[in-house]
């Protein structure tokens, strides 16, 4: 018996349980116990069977996170699971919640396994940058097949009870007594004396796949097609593959070297970073867990745009109702026939049924009155970005909405406190803003106003969660977190052109550092013209995104922009009219070009992100440095490879960050350049904004 591990008996059956809060994760804690446990029932004659099963919410979660990066103390997974497999009488995992990772494996280390209906199966191993490195990636395809286990794995992404059962991955499913059900199962095994046969001995599925590696090797390639860069996918693949072509002993001893490999290099460093970013922007300054959410049994949504659309689409994907107000009817019906449209590439693609499209469609209503809005529990405008349509928006829905209600505006720069202002109960205004397309993209920023309340914001966080997304609080200004960011990248977009550069050139060194799509990609999407007209309103010019206006070359959506896209084609090409137009601009500000390397591109547009972060931090718009780097890697594509920007910067170096800075800013003089105060005391401490902002 320990604190994590003890063993009762259902007649002849051992029954141990792990205790190991939150998750059963297999720290030392648990694994040390486990093994000595495991050990004494494996010579135990009394013990005719044993099943492992686990108190809490859930089963084991996987190895211990946290203990990655620091010397692994005996015994490690691998000796545990070895241990498991060396006892020659009937074990079964009883599984609830989630057997992910070095849970999974140990499971697949018992001879059987029984889960309960709820209970979700996977190898998530490859979010952390890694690879199952517990034999997983050498048992699952013994089991499921090799083809399902690249998905699995290569993927990460868990597989529910049902479909576990399908795949012969789980052995029976029970919708209640799950231990019940496993000792009965552990009893027949032992009474019917069958011969024990151990997942590693399985050999059935991978017979047909050794004998057609070229259609396996098609599936790997298409699962890791999106790898973008990041190794562990590849490396995820290449290890299933060796359980088709290497004897199990050689597969595992691969599969270790991986493991190694990857756990020690910087991706997973970054992505690990991540997963523990993530939960921490959960924890709120001044929201503790005392703080009651509001409930929020209905939404409005204020205008069926594409953002008002994909907001709206989000809460019926997560099971709650939502009104959409629009001004008219014909706009309404726009707006839901184009939700339908989205729902109908799902369902072509597969990933949504008919009947779960009729349901979440079910959800949503349309009105045209403000009254309609007054038993709404949360409303979110999205209408036009001008700080009077909101205001008018927003002293209508004071006028209408019930008491407690929370009311959101989606602006994604404007000064939500003054928005606030303009009702008689700002506590309960808030932004949050979505990122686009809202119903994919998984960040949302709250924006807590001087007044919002607590409760406020403890029920957007929760919310978050419900329609799966990531959200991190972030202070008033111009642009929050994210898109103030942006700003300082793109800062420097007109004059990297104007002294050298061409869009290609640019957008090439940002996917080149892994971001999705490059800069000009981007304003060629977003259209050029949104800009264009913004700078005509304030006075301001910018030479060669004028220009190519001033030609109706407004992005995408005129098939010209920074780039030509030929035939409805959304695929980028450069268009050489485009070069000799930025050369004449040049020309006519007696510019002499030169060579822009992509080391330089880097400098002038990532470093002055990261010094915008470092005045973010100083203002306190974000918590801490690992908001941003959540911000930046689930709205805005940065790589999660090199782990968010100021991450990435502590590994560039932040002494190196402040020396270009200031070798910029005495070129250009630009502010961009500053280095921030912050930025400097850290670089000059020898600091790094993870460990010490
Ligand atoms: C692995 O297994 C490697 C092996 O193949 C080979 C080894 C040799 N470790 O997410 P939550 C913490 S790699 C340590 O908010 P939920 C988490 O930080 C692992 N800590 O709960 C949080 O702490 P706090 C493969 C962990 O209900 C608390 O638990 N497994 C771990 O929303 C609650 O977490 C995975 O990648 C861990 N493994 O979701 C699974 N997991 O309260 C990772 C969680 O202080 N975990 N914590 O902020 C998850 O996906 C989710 O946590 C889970 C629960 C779905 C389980």
């Amino acid at each position: 018996m320990s604190s994590t591990v003890s063993v009762t008996r259902s007649d002849n059956i051992a029954v141990v349980t792990i205790d190991n809060p939150p998750v059963n994760a297999l720290g030392y804690n648990l694994r040390k116990p486990l093994h000595d446990a495991l050990g004494e029932l494996r010579d135990d004659a009394t013990a005719e069977a044993i099943v492992v099963t686990c108190a809490g919410r859930t089963f084991i979660a996987g190895a211990d996170i946290t203990e990655f990066g620091k010397p692994m103390q005996a015994p490690s997974l691998p000796d545990l699971i070895e241990m498991l497999e060396s006892i020659k009488k009937p074990t079964v995992a009883a599984i609830h919640g989630t057997a992910l990772g070095g849970g999974l494996e140990l499971a697949l280390g018992c001879h059987f396994r029984v889960a309960d209906a709820g209970a979700k199966l996977g190898l998530p191993e490859v979010k952390l940058g890694l690879l199952p490195g517990a034999g997983g990636t050498q048992r699952l395809p013994r089991i499921v097949g090799p083809e399902k286990a690249v998905r699995m794995v290569v993927s990460g992404n868990p597989i529910g009870a049902a479909e576990a059962h399908a795949d012969g991955l789980v052995d029976a499913v029970c919708s209640e007594d799950l231990v019940d059900n496993a000792v009965a199962l552990a009893k027949e095994k032992v009474a019917s004396g069958a011969a024990l046969v151990q997942v590693r001995e399985r050999d059935q599925k991978l017979v047909e796949a050794r004998n057609d590696l070229a259609a396996l090797d098609a599936v790997i390639a298409d699962a890791t097609k999106k790898a973008r860069g990041l190794e562990a996918p590849l490396i995820c693949a290449q290890s299933v593959r060796n359980a088709v072509t290497l004897p199990f002993e050689e597969g595992v001893a691969a599969e270790r070297e991986f493991f190694i490999k990857l756990v020690t290099g910087e991706q997973s460093a970054a992505q690990r970073h991540l997963f523990f970013a993530e939960r921490q922007a959960a924890k709120v300054d001044g929201v503790g867990k005392d703080v009651k959410p509001r409930p929020i049994r209905k939404v409005a949504v204020i205008g069926a745009g594409t953002m008002g659309g994909g907001i709206a689409m989000s809460f019926v994907n997560g099971g709650i109702p939502v009104t959409v107000l629009e001004m008219n009817q014909d706009a309404l019906d726009r707006g839901f026939a184009t939700i339908s449209k989205n729902y109908d590439i799902s369902v072509s693609r597969g990933s949504l049924s008919e009947e779960a499209k009729a349901k979440r469609l079910g959800l949503l209503s349309g009105v045209t009155s403000y009254d309609d809005l007054a038993d709404a529990d949360l409303i979110i405008e999205a209408v036009f970005e001008e700080m009077a349509v909101k205001k008018d928006v927003f002293g209508k829905l004071d006028a209408v909405a019930k008491p407690g209600a929370i009311l959101a505006s989606n602006t994604s720069y404007l000064d939500v406190d003054e928005i606030a202002a303009s009702t008689k109960r700002p506590g309960d205004v808030v932004g949050t803003h979505f990122f686009s397309p809202a119903n994919v993209m998984r960040l949302l920023e709250i924006v807590r106003g001087k007044q919002t309340s607590a409760d406020v914001l403890a029920t957007l966080l929760g919310i978050a969660r419900v329609i799966r997304k990531v959200p991190v609080v972030v202070g008033v200004c111009h642009g929050f977190v994210g898109n103030r960011m942006l700003s300082a990248r793109s800062a420097e977009a007109e004059d990297l052109l104007l002294e050298g550069a061409l869009p290609q050139d640019v957008d090439k060194a940002l996917t080149d550092f892994g971001f999705p799509m490059g800069q000009y990609a981007m304003a060629d999407l977003a259209g050029l013209d949104i800009g264009w007209r913004t700078r005509k309103s304030l006075g301001t010019t910018a030479a060669i995104a004028d220009s190519l206006c001033e030609e109706g070359r407004y992005g995408q959506k005129t098939g010209k922009g920074y780039y030509l896209y030929k035939d409805g084609s959304r695929k980028p090409e450069a268009d050489p009219k485009v070069e000799t137009l930025i050369e004449k601009v040049s020309a006519g500000r007696n510019l002499a070009r030169r060579e822009i390397t992509a080391e330089e591109i880097i400098e002038r547009t990532l470093y002055p992100m990261v010094n915008e972060g470092a005045r973010i931090l100083e203002e306190d718009i974000a918590a801490r440095s690992s908001d941003i780097d959540i911000v930046w890697a689930n709205g805005y594509g940065f790589p999660i490879g090199k782990g968010g920007p100021m991450f990435w910067a502590d590994s560039v170096g932040l002494a190196k960050i402040v020396g270009r800075l200031e070798h910029w800013h005495s070129e250009t003089g630009k502010d961009v350049y500053k280095p921030a105060k912050l930025l400097k005391d850290l670089a000059a401490a020898g600091k790094t904004f993870t460990a010490g902002a």
